[in-house]
């Protein structure tokens, strides 16, 4: 059976590792399914637009997240975003999964210190790919 992934990485909190999202998506599309394959884009218009865009957002994304079999996110950017979603994830019992670049991040206390996270610091973005394998019980 194919996973349901909501996949989230920094849109407004900076772009910097937006190739790294996009290939991490695509890997997970092989086997699985991203509901969130926008966040690798490489032109996203950053800007708010109107107030009711950003509510049809909110109202879907979080929906997606309700549906989703589990969460994966890379939080070397930090963002305020992401880090919503995790809670959100959290308190409806969807399994987190966290990359993060180590040479690069400082990562939150409160993912850090949560220990119903699961945290995957990398040197190497190769390090990434085969324990998305095993999340997605794909190895
Ligand atoms: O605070 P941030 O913008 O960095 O939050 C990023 C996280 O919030 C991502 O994981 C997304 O799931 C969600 N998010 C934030 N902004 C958007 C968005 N903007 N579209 C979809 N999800 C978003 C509009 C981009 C559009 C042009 C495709």
């Amino acid at each position: 059976m194919k996973k349901t992934v909501y996949f989230a990485g920094s849109i407004r909190g900076g772009r910097e590792d937006a190739a790294v999202y996009k290939r991490m998506i695509d890997y997970i599309n092989m086997t699985d399914i991203v509901f969130t394959e926008h966040i690798g884009l490489e032109s996203l218009n950053l800007k708010t637009r109107t107030k009711e865009d950003d509510v049809h957002i909110y109202e879907r994304d979080t929906e997606w997240i309700r549906t989703s079999d589990v969460l994966i996110a890379d939080c070397t950017n930090p963002s305020h975003g992401v880090g919503y979603e995790l809670a959100y994830a959290e308190a409806r019992n969807i399994p987190v999964h966290i990359f993060y670049d180590k040479s690069k991040a400082n990562v939150s206390a409160m993912l850090n210190g949560n220990t119903r996270f699961k945290l995957y610091p990398y040197e190497r973005e190769a390090e990434i790919y085969p324990v998305l394998d095993n999340i997605l019980g794909n190895k």
